[in-house]
This record gives C-alpha cells, sequence and structure tokens, in this order.
C-alpha cells in the first residue's frame, strides 16, 4: 500500500468504538463500508460519506480489508460463522476485545477458512481514536500489518508483537490490570479523605500529578525484576513498605481496607519467607 493509496475497508460493528474506526477511516478518504446489528446506528456515518451495507455479508463482500469491532468472542463468531466462504481470501483485522486464548482460537479459525488474520487490542477510548495517546496493539499476520500498516496507523500508534495472535490480547489485559488496580488504589484514597469532606474531586487534583510522577519509578522496579536481585542498594525494602499506617488510618476514617490488604498480603508473604531486607519490587515473586 502506498502512502495516497484508498483501501476499500469495511468495518463490521458501530458501538462506540467501531464508530469512532470507521469515522476516522472516512475521514481519511478512504472507501469505507460500514454494518451494524442495529441498522440505525450506521446513519451519521453514512451521512458522512461511509456506505451502509444492509447485511454483514454485503460488507464482507465490498472490501478485501474487514474490521470487526462487536462486543466480545461470541459475538465475533456469531457474526463471522456464516461468512467464512465470503471472507476466504480476504483479510480480517479483529479489534474486539477478547481473551489471548479466544484470540489464537480466531485466529485458527481464520486459517482455515483461508482468510488472513490480524489481531488488534485497543488501548483507548473511542475519544481519543486517531489522537496522541491512542495505541493499538497488534499480533497475527505480519504481512496483514506490513500492508494496512498506514491504515492502522490512522487510529493511533501501532506496535506489532509477533505472529502468535494471543500476544495483542495479553499485553492489553497486562496494561488493563495495571490500570484497574490503579483506579481502585484512586478509589480508596478518595474513600478516606470523604468522611473528613474532601471531594472526590478535589482528591483527584492531588491524586492525579502525584500518580503521575510516581511512574518514574517503574523502569526501575522493572530493571531489579529483570536483574533478579532483590537484594540491591537503593530500593525501599520491603519491611520499611509496611502498610500498617495506611490500613489503620483507612479503618479509623470507617472504610474497608480491601484494596490496601491485597497490597500488604504480597508484602507480607515475602517477608515471612524472609526476605523483609530485600526491595518492594520482589512483591512480584508474591504473584508468581
Ligand atoms: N469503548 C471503549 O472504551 C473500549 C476501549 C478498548 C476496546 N474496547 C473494546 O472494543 C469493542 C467494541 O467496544 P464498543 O465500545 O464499540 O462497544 P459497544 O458500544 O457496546 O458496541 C458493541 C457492538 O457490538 C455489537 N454487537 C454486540 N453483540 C452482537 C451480536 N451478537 N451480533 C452482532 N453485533 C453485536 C453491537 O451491535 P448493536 O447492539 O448496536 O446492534 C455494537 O455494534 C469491545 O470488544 C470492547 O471491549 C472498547
Amino acid at each position: 500500500m502506498t502512502a495516497d493509496k484508498r483501501v476499500q475497508v469495511s468495518v463490521l460493528g458501530l458501538g462506540a468504538m467501531g464508530s469512532a474506526l470507521a469515522e476516522a477511516l472516512v475521514q481519511a478518504g478512504h472507501d469505507t463500508t460500514v454494518w451494524n446489528r442495529t441498522p440505525a446506528k450506521a446513519e451519521a456515518l453514512a451521512a458522512r460519506g461511509a456506505t451502509a451495507a444492509a447485511t454483514a455479508g454485503d460488507a464482507v463482500r465490498a472490501a478485501p480489508l474487514v474490521i470487526a469491532c462487536l462486543l466480545d468472542h461470541a459475538s465475533v463468531h456469531e457474526v463471522l460463522d456464516p461468512l467464512t466462504g465470503d471472507l476466504a481470501g480476504r483479510t480480517l483485522v479483529n479489534v474486539t476485545t477478547t481473551s489471548p486464548a479466544q484470540s489464537r482460537e480466531l485466529a485458527e479459525w481464520a486459517a482455515a477458512a483461508g482468510i488472513a488474520y490480524l489481531d488488534g487490542g485497543i488501548m483507548a477510548v473511542p475519544q481519543m481514536i486517531g489522537k496522541s495517546g491512542s495505541s493499538i496493539l497488534y499480533s497475527g499476520s505480519a504481512e496483514v500489518f506490513e500492508e494496512y500498516r498506514q491504515v492502522l496507523d490512522l487510529w493511533g500508534a501501532s506496535t506489532y508483537f509477533g505472529d502468535d495472535a494471543g500476544l495483542a490480547s495479553l499485553y492489553d489485559l497486562a496494561l488493563l490490570a495495571g490500570m484497574y488496580v490503579m483506579f481502585a488504589g484512586f478509589m480508596h484514597g478518595a474513600a478516606m479523605v470523604a468522611p473528613a469532606g474532601v471531594t472526590a474531586r478535589q482528591f483527584a487534583g492531588l491524586a492525579a500529578p502525584w500518580l503521575s510522577a510516581m511512574t518514574g519509578t517503574l523502569d526501575g522496579y522493572a530493571q531489579v525484576i529483570d536483574g533478579g536481585d532483590y537484594t540491591v542498594e537503593g530500593q525501599q525494602s520491603l519491611e520499611f513498605s509496611s502498610l500498617d499506617d495506611i490500613l489503620a488510618a483507612s479503618s479509623a476514617q470507617g472504610i474497608s481496607t480491601e484494596v490496601v490488604d491485597m497490597v500488604q498480603t504480597l508484602i507480607r508473604r515475602q517477608i515471612d519467607a524472609g526476605h523483609g531486607k530485600e526491595a518492594f519490587p520482589r512483591i512480584i515473586e508474591s504473584i508468581r
């Protein structure tokens, strides 16, 4: 594909994310066909230049490149299983969130049907598509990634992890794990200060720069973990990392301690195993 080439592409699924992806394709001038189970969701895109297909089969037959952005793995099979004959010889990029095992299963299903397959994990919310900060992870067919790279780059920074179709999903879910635990930590803090009359928004104003600054420690932690030596100097020890004060203050505020208990449990397990003087990142051994 050359930089200026207009691509024929079909998008199946026009929820919040599928609509954002299709919108970016239309804006870039690609020949975009769209389909959604509930047809009304195609109207806005059709008004902006997309072609609304009456059926998923019509959409698949309209383009060599098919993007699936549906609810989940089951809905992908529900829509695409009856269309394997039409999909044969075409390219499917599936950016529906699936587990690594489900992504691999879809790759095998596609290979058996003669469909070139690339799996994607979207690290963005719909409003971020096409803007800085949007990142999309891919794995599966390297040929598909290379051929359509300029189309994929319209949505965000594209990263390819290799031909194991499950890898994009693995990275996606690992990054989401970090996000959800961080969010839970923020919620805990907000609940802690609430009885003191602090609003969640006031707390967020303090938490955002603090948590952002703390991400600067991740690379140092990662170096210790990859080096495998937790006795290194210059890192906070597990004994020093006791969360007892946080737990006591939380209880005194009358709130649940479950979020902090989880971290304390990981620390405690390493201390009890005799590693109290070693560095905080050792809690990864509790998780492993
Ligand atoms: N929205 C987000 O912030 C996240 C960001 C990270 C990636 N996710 C994943 O993207 C997939 C789609 O998400 P979405 O936000 O577009 O989701 P919805 O707005 O709920 O739209 C779901 C679409 O799926 C269609 N659909 C559901 N079940 C079926 C089915 N059995 N047959 C055909 N289509 C189906 C649904 O159609 P309709 O309800 O409008 O008729 C929507 O088009 C998802 O995997 C996220 O995890 C988004």
